[in-house]
């Protein structure tokens, strides 16, 4: 059906990128057969590493050696009150509990986190995957797969993820950013690999990625990368993207994922909460991308001034997919700016978002609030359209929003999404 006014384009684009299902192709989030690797409820959300970072910038009194002998609930109850209770909630992150909250149907005026938690403690994780996969609106979400991983690993001996609503990436940031540790663990898992790369090292990392593709069955293979990233480059790292990363990914026909532009660790004290940014050299995604054109990249850079560069190396090079406001882009601001943009310079052939959720319930506010600036963006672009004298059909906006929502993802990948009727 043709759209005829403005009001009614606005209105139905609202409605199609709220109700169409979303494959999230870059979450931490797992399936329940992987324990307690899977993090949910109110307590996890409190204590998630963003909000950390924004409670301790309000008590400069707290040690952070207190701060990490305390219990997860004595950590959430201390978050709650600094950014929650001493403060008005309105960071995205602190926003994005509230949302949270809301959605589940709490009541937001007593404050009371007990009461809050007590709901927890009464549902099982099965049957709360599934309402919170129901009520955001996903359909599909990408883990992240570490092999590295001790406890993960004996989860993949038995057997991995039998829930189709998780489908893996293999995740190999030790092979990129930590060979001196990582080469061990290859050879603690049977693989003769030295550290100094020699002898048979390099078949052995391929023998390494193809098992463990045998294994997971992933999407893509994964790394986040500093903000120096270079390429090419004489290092042990380059090496391993040479000599083992590109040619498993041209052979197992996948495509390498890379998250360029992390500063690791720039306040140890706070851990995971410690990580920072900075900008990088779009030369590297220019020579990596264009010099393997038969294998496919999945981009996101985390600095802003990044992000203009990144789309137009994506309009040079079909096998370059950019996706998601990563990380510190993750504000509605950023969001609208790069979505903006985007769609400007690409038209539908863009990612326009990932979750990053690590904690289940995060799906309900990273996809409401996103959903909300997607449909904004698309809004005005249709908006330009019809008043340039374009006829708006209804089922061509359906179809170029669930290409916006994964249907790029799975046609970039080349397979069929397996959530499809
Ligand atoms: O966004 C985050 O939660 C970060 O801590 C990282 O996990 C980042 O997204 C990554 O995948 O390295
Ligand atoms: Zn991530």
């Amino acid at each position: 059906m043709a759209i005829r006014t403005e009001e009614q384009l606005i209105a139905f684009v609202q409605e199609t990128v709220r109700l169409t299902p979303v494959t999230d192709i870059h979450t931490h989030l797992f399936a329940e057969s992987f324990g307690d690797l899977l993090l949910w409820g109110v307590d996890d959300l409190l204590t998630y590493h963003y909000l950390i970072a924004e409670m301790f910038r309000f008590r400069p009194d707290l040690s952070y050696d207190d701060f990490w002998r305390m219990s997860k609930t004595e950590r959430a109850d201390l978050i709650w009150q600094t950014l929650f209770i001493d403060h008005s909630p309105y960071s995205e992150a602190c926003r994005g509990v509230v949302t949270v909250l809301n959605r589940l149907g709490f009541d937001l005026s007593t404050r009371d986190l007990e009461s809050y938690r007590a709901y927890f403690r009464e549902v099982q994780a099965s049957d709360y995957i599934d309402r919170i996969l129901e009520l955001a609106g996903v359909k599909t979400v990408v883990m992240t797969n570490d092999p590295f991983d001790d406890y993960e690993r004996e989860r993949w001996s038995g057997g991995g993820s039998t829930d189709p609503r998780f489908l893996a990436a293999l995740r190999i940031d030790p092979l990129l950013n930590g060979w001196d540790s990582a080469y061990m663990k290859l050879q603690q898992q049977g693989y003769a690999v030295t550290q100094d790369f020699s002898g048979d090292t390099a078949a052995e990392v391929r023998r390494f990625l193809h098992d463990w593709i045998g294994r997971m069955n992933p999407l893509y293979m994964a790394v986040s990368l500093p903000n120096d990233f270079a390429y090419p480059e004489p290092s042990l790292r380059g090496r391993v993207i040479d000599e083992c990363i590109l040619p498993v990914a041209e052979e197992a026909g996948i495509p390498f994922a890379l998250m360029i532009g992390v500063k690791r660790k720039v306040n140890p004290s706070l851990k995971d909460a410690g990580d920072s940014l900075g900008y990088s050299d779009i030369g590297a995604v220019e020579r990596i991308v264009s010099g393997h054109p038969n294998v496919k990249f999945l981009v996101t850079m985390l600095s802003r001034e990044n992000q203009h560069e990144l789309a137009v190396t994506a309009r040079k090079n079909r096998n370059l997919l950019i996706f998601g406001c990563w990380w510190f882009l993750n504000n509605p601001s950023l969001i609208e700016e790069i979505t903006r943009m985007r769609l400007e310079l690409l038209g539908g052939s863009v990612i326009p978002q990932h979750s990053d959720c690590r904690v289940l319930d995060q799906l309900l506010y990273k996809w409401d609030h996103s959903r909300t600036i997607i449909a904004k963006v698309l809004g005005d672009k249709y908006t330009d359209l019809l008043r340039a004298g374009w006829r708006l059909e209804e089922d061509e906006i359906r179809r170029d929003v669930e290409g916006l929502l994964g249907g790029a993802f799975w046609t970039f990948l080349g397979k069929p999404d397996p959530s499809a009727k």
